[in-house]
């Protein structure tokens, strides 16, 4: 098929037509068909709380990597103002110039209407990117749950982004974002404060047990491109760290594995709703349940049973 060899050979047209039909969720036929030529791309998680400067480090980030003569592709999955679309259209504008490079495709995603979903479309949209020949593919996620706690098990490298107003040092630790982290970039250097977070920061992941990779802890003003240089160093010390040690192929396989369980998952789901369970007998075993006769658990068994069998 034409659109799929013109996918493969990185056409933005036909980048943009893939990924809506994986959104539209009808696009399990391509990405079975691209899946052969996935694989090569290396994955890049941006993540931190709102306004960090996340969406403005991708963008100085992936123009460094431009100059080195990479194809770059990026996800910005912002939930941040979902009711405007606001955010979104800023993250436009600003990698607006970006965007106009001929090796850079850029799609921004919204989580408005895609619960749960979110990660898993996040995911197909990557390994879209991935086939169309994208050596570097950077993912902007918002780090304030475990919508993006679950993204970051997509990426090889993990940044995480903090920046020296409100105590987001503190409050990350609290979310386990630090946890993730492989670099943590201390943004808004320019600001007051950057330099005693910078300390606290250094003197926190000293007390952690040292094993393997070493967590870097830099200082970036990613307005006018300053630490990126060192950013993008860090990046590739990383790459070649998981590389040499075995920690690349445990990243794969548990992508691998995570992949097989989110679509048994959603499949069963969908399976239940669609087919197994018939409304109005549903509601009968409700009844049944609220009158305390049977509990919730047997009925569930009960329904797993009948779709095991086919039902
Ligand atoms: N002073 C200063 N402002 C920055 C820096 N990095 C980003 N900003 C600004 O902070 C705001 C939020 O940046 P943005 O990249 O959209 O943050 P995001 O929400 O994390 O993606 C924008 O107005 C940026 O211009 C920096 O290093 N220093
Ligand atoms: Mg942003």
């Amino acid at each position: 098929m034409d659109l799929i060899k013109n996918l493969l050979k990185g056409d933005k047209l036909s980048i943009a037509r893939v990924i809506s039909q994986v959104e539209d969720d009808t696009g399990y036929d391509i990405l079975d068909r691209i899946y052969p030529y996935t694989g090569n791309a290396y994955h890049i998680g941006i993540t931190g709380p709102p306004g960090a400067g996340k969406s403005t480090l991708v963008n100085a980030i992936a123009k460094k990597l431009l100059r080195e003569s990479y194809k770059i592709g990026i996800i910005a999955v912002d939930p941040t103002s979902p009711f405007s679309g606001g955010a979104l259209l800023g993250d436009r504008i600003r990698m607006g110039d970006l965007s106009l490079q001929k090796n850079v495709f850029i799609r921004s995603m919204a989580t408005r209407g895609s619960l749960g979903g979110l990660s898993k479309k996040t995911k197909d949209v990557a390994l879209v990117l991935d086939a169309a020949g994208m050596d570097y593919i950077l993912i902007e996620t918002v780090g304030v749950g475990q919508v993006e706690l679950d993204i970051a098990q997509v990426c090889d490298t993990k940044i995480v982004v903090l920046v020296p107003e409100s105590g987001d040092s503190i409050q990350a630790m609290k979310a386990g974002l630090l946890e993730i982290a492989d670099i943590v970039v201390v943004n808004k250097g320019d600001r007051e404060g950057s330099d005693s977070l910078l300390i606290e920061l250094k003197f926190a992941f000293d007390l952690k047990p040292k094993t393997g990779w070493r967590v870097p802890i830099l200082k970036t003003i990613a307005t006018d491109d300053s630490g990126i240089d060192e950013l993008v160093k860090e990046i590739g010390n990383h790459k070649e760290y998981l590389e040499k040690s075995d920690e690349i192929k445990k990243l794969q396989k548990m992508r691998i594995l995570n992949q097989i369980h989110e679509y048994i998952e959603t499949e069963i789901k969908r399976h239940l709703r669609e087919t197994v369970i018939d409304d109005k007998e549903l509601d009968r075993y409700i009844e049944k349940i609220m009158e305390r006769k049977v509990s919730p658990y047997k009925i569930a068994r009960k329904i797993m049973e009948n779709m095991l069998k086919g039902g």
